[in-house]
């Protein structure tokens, strides 16, 4: 590499061997944004439950980025991040801090206290862009009556639909104000009583640990890799490497989550590949990996395009067949078992094959190529090997649901 490109890249390279530290430790940054003293560092606060970041009723109060761990009963390696408001005030300059530190985050907050302004909007976008799960927070809800609230939340979440599912939007009171009550006396004499009020940041910090424990870490590896692919096209080779192996064990991840739904709750064959909320979070979760996300309504209809061609191509001879291969699953004899391991197995192969028609269409840009969606299936059907998906699907399922059993 030429010493001036290596010279330009040397930054990016201490950051990315800051980025393979924290996935070798395992760790996961969930960072803070938004406007001026909008309660970002009270957020945290409360989070954590000690005043560890300075808040104060002026704006600009936080000035540059921080961090601690957050040590919850469940959690190692998490920790939160504070960031300066984004303002007209050195606007760019934060702007540049703000975009820095999503790129080394893992899960972002985007704090507002009333409906997004569209200075509010841009910003948001721009975070979405970075492909991160990210929950957008209605503080101060404590200003707010509980119709207030509940009109101003369908507010939000209607004008933010497409683009944040509706439970990632969420109230919180991180510092609410005292209440005062005029209290009056049987003399008719008045008197005020001030009551302070505990914050409260349950709804956030209840769905940041359902992400935390569905995708855990994961979420390192995925922004790992995003975040070589955002700076360097030297890097290229080694993060498709990377995001192959990643997408890999996402894949076979959800899998094996699909192939045990199925395996509970044994459903009519052909409904199998019905059942696709397991693949929706699936592709969702593989078109961040690739840098392009999509939302929930949009992977429905990859899954559709995919899911048809399957069919098509296999027809429904093919899935009576392969449900009697499938049925060599069990070796305990109990028939209920052995019809919801051979379903579990098939639901696990179907998700397979949907997961890798997904991300070759996601590392080919976005595009089935000139052979369409039936081509690409069609080659992924060939190189699969269907007896070895399937051996892997029951070994995988056979101890997960003696575990459970
Ligand atoms: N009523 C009410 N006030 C709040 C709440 N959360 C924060 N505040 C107040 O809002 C002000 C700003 O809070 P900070 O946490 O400093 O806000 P910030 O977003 O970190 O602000 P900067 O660091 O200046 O960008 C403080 O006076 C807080 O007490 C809340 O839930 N309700
Ligand atoms: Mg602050």
């Amino acid at each position: 590499m030429p010493p001036p490109v290596r010279k330009a890249l040397a930054d990016d390279y201490a950051e990315l061997a800051r980025m393979l530290e924290k996935l070798e430790q395992g760790h996961v940054h969930i960072a803070v944004f938004g406007e001026v003293s909008v309660g970002k560092s009270s957020l945290l606060n409360a989070l954590v439950g000690e005043d560890l970041f300075s808040t104060s009723p002026l704006h600009g109060e936080t000035r540059s980025s921080a961090m601690v761990a957050w040590e919850e009963q469940r959690s190692g390696g998490v920790y939160l991040v504070d960031t300066p408001g984004i303002n007209e005030v050195e606007g760019e300059a934060r702007e540049t801090l703000a975009r820095d530190v999503a790129a080394r985050s893992d899960l972002l907050l985007f704090v507002v206290d009333g409906d997004l302004s569209a200075a509010e909007r841009t910003a948001l976008d721009g975070l979405l862009a970075m492909g991160r799960p990210l929950i957008v927070v209605l503080n101060k809800s404590d200003r707010y009556t509980d119709d207030e609230l509940a009109g101003l939340l369908e507010h939000i979440r209607g004008s933010l639909e497409e683009r944040v599912a509706p439970e990632n939007i969420l109230p919180a009171s991180a510092d609410p104000a005292p209440r005062v009550r005029v209290i009056r006396e049987a003399d008719g004499s008045e008197h005020e009583e001030t009551e302070e009020r505990e914050p409260d940041v349950e709804a956030v910090r209840r769905r940041l640990w359902e992400i935390l424990d569905a995708e855990g870490k994961s979420l390192a590896a995925v922004n790992a890799s995003l975040f070589a692919g955002q700076f360097s096209e030297e890097l290229g080779r080694r993060v498709i490497e990377v995001r192959r192996q990643v997408a890999e064990r996402l894949v076979r991840t959800y899998c094996i989550a699909k192939g045990i739904a199925v395996a509970l709750n044994p459903v009519p064959v052909a409904d199998l590949f019905a059942a696709a909320m397991v693949d929706a979070s699936m592709v969702v979760h593989l078109s961040r990996l690739y840098g392009m996300p999509l939302n929930r309504a949009e992977a429905g209809s990859l899954i559709a395009t995919i899911a048809k061609q399957m069919v098509a191509l296999m027809g429904t001879v093919w899935a009576v067949h392969f449900v009697s291969s499938a049925i060599k699953f069990g070796t305990g004899g109990m028939s209920v078992m052995l019809t919801a391991g051979a379903q579990g197995a098939v639901a696990y192969y179907g998700t397979y094959i949907i997961g890798r028609a997904a991300e070759r269409y996601f590392a080919q840009g976005k595009s089935w190529g000139p052979g369409g969606p039936k081509l690409v299936v069609e080659e992924i059907l060939e190189s699969v090997d269907r007896e070895s998906i399937l051996a892997q699907a029951r070994d995988d399922l056979k101890s997960r649901l003696k575990a459970s059993a």
